[in-house]
């Protein structure tokens, strides 16, 4: 295994719409990310991924690019963004971006010429007389009519993002050209959105499914494969630029496949299984959380692939504390743990804005607070179902990606330190006591413990590059080797929220987030999410 800059980074992600709002209006901005750098870099961050900042009319908040050269105005100017890039470097920060090339906007240039009957652009995307029957991401139908004529498109998300026609190598080429404007630009790659339903096999009605029904027709495909392969070498490797893409419905055996080293398609791939844990079918039918399940999942992964992107958060996930720790009574304990499973694991990590404070899933009493076009238009088929008002309710409240969107919490002032203006998305009332600028004050606190660990992994040659082994123990504690040639670390957390029996294990403590001095103390018992790394 080589050891590329991209294995013992740790890469943070920023949603910039709620990161810090510099000129009042409510949204985040470039101006702000730069303010923040190095705030971030004290982290011990290595590299930033951005997820869009392009033009976009904002129906899923840039992952609906109407101008993939252009930075929408609400994120401040290119010149701003130049500036972002040189002052991060300044500080040995690499920047990827979020490349979302299955769709553009419907009010991408494009579209609009293909509405307007361009032949060429038709031929961007996907415009029949015949629907099929694929299912949405965003739940419902996947094909839209065009006004005016008896035809349709496809959308595998909104309406608002019609899906690219892979097949057109115009659209090869013109994603080519996209992705050069900004490598050449300094940014350091990629991370590829739903990066394996790109390429359409046929259009061909699909088996019956409770979900998803026509993915045997788009799901990482041999053209899909292919487009990665050609990518690598036009243009990625023509920059040494990294990828990590977004695949969905994958599992170790298929994440091999794009990702093996051997391969030349992405460096590494983000896997949901780990995510669906706490899900019957589709995520809004939540089950009830077990450890053992996320265990299993985890190791799953580590065990079946050489290299994973590990994280417990991002911008479409509910916050980990909620989902899996105790986030009303043991909130810092279990933030710290999670911390630890993320930064423990083999692969490398990714920790989400605001996960390194420990902030939790948002507050929203009313529906009409939610923002998220995927919430709404569940909501929406939910109602049409009869289900009741509260019952869906209680659904959106538990699975709404806006749980991971609301305002990061910079102080415990009014707008959270985030804006002076009205926010975007409502910020969580608990900004009053969980928040970047007392949490730092705490040298018991959670960024206190981000940055440890952080460390601890930089001189780890195990935790960066180790093998990875599970230890035997009892329901709901993850135990496991982290081995590399001259070094060896166990990793024991008890991932309950209750006491339990710890492993026959002896060592030196080198970082616990009860501020265990040795393992004696322990009387045998580990405390409720009690996470250590012995040596
Ligand atoms: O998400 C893709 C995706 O399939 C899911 O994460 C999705 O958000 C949902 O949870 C399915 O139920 C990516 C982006 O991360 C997301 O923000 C975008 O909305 C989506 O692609 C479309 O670009």
């Amino acid at each position: 295994m080589n050891k590329e800059w991209w294995r013992n980074a740790i890469i943070y992600q920023i949603y910039p719409r709620s990161y810090k709002d510099t000129d009042g209006d409510g949204i985040g901005d470039i101006p702000g990310i730069i303010e923040k750098l190095d705030y971030i870099k004290g982290l011990g961050v290595d590299c930033i991924w951005l997820s869009p900042v392009y033009a976009s009319p904002n129906f899923d908040n840039g992952y609906d690019i109407s101008d993939y050269k252009a930075i929408h105005p609400d994120f401040g100017t290119m010149e701003d963004f130049d500036r972002l890039v040189s002052e991060a470097k300044a500080r040995d920060i690499k920047i990827i971006m979020d490349l979302v090339i299955n769709h553009t906007s419907d009010e991408h240039e494009w579209f609009k010429k293909a509405l307007a009957g361009d032949k060429k652009y038709r031929d961007y995307y996907y415009f029949r007389e015949k629907r099929n029957n694929w299912g949405s991401f965003f739940g419902g139908r996947t094909w839209e009519k065009v006004p005016g004529e008896d035809m349709y498109y496809l959308h595998l998300f909104s309406k608002k993002q019609p899906d690219l026609n892979w097949k057109n190598p115009d659209v090869y080429n013109e994603i080519c050209d996209i992705m050069r404007f900004w490598l050449d630009k300094g940014i350091a790659g990629f991370r590829c959105d739903v990066i394996n339903v790109i390429y359409k096999n046929s259009l061909e009605n699909g088996k019956r499914r409770l979900v998803l029904t026509g993915l045997e027709h788009y799901l990482s495909t041999d053209g899909c494969h292919e487009i990665l392969k050609r990518l690598q070498k036009d243009v990625l490797s023509k920059y040494d630029a990294f990828t990590v893409g977004e695949t969905v419905m994958v599992d170790p055996d298929a994440a091999n496949l794009l990702m093996g080293e051997d391969r030349k398609e992405l460096n590494m791939v983000f896997g949901f299984e780990h995510m669906e844990c706490d899900q019957r079918g589709v995520k809004w039918f939540k089950r009830r959380y077990s450890p053992e399940r996320l265990i299993a999942a985890l190791d799953k992964w580590q065990t079946g692939c050489e290299w994973t992107a590990n994280y417990l958060e991002n911008h479409d996930q509910p916050r980990s504390v909620s989902r899996f720790g105790d986030a009303e009574n043991l909130r810092k304990e279990s933030a710290k743990m999670l911390c630890v499973l993320n930064l423990a694991l083999r692969g490398t990590p990714y920790i989400y804005q605001g996960e390194e404070i420990g902030m939790t899933n948002g507050d929203f009493d009313r529906m009409s607070e939610i923002e998220d076009i995927e919430s709404k238009n569940v909501a929406k088929i939910l109602k049409k179902f009869l289900v009741p008002r509260g019952a869906i309710k209680k659904m959106i409240k538990k699975t709404t990606r806006d749980n991971a969107r609301t305002p990061m919490q910079w102080d415990h002032s009014a707008g959270a330190g985030f804006t002076d203006g009205m926010p975007w998305l409502k910020i969580n009332g608990n900004h009053e006591w969980i928040n970047v600028e007392d949490d730092e004050k705490n040298e018991n606190g959670v960024i206190a413990f981000y940055k440890d660990m952080i460390a601890l992994r930089k001189q780890s040659d195990a935790l960066q590059f180790g093998d990875y082994s599970r230890l035997e123990a009892k329901k709901g504690i993850y135990a496991f080797v982290r081995k590399a040639e001259k070094e060896t670390l166990t990793v024991l957390i008890n991932m309950n929220g209750y006491s339990e029996k710890m492993p026959e294990i002896t060592g030196r403590v080198l970082i616990s987030n009860y501020d265990r001095e040795n393992l004696e103390e322990m009387k045998g018992l580990m405390k409720p999410y009690e996470a250590l790394i012995l040596k």
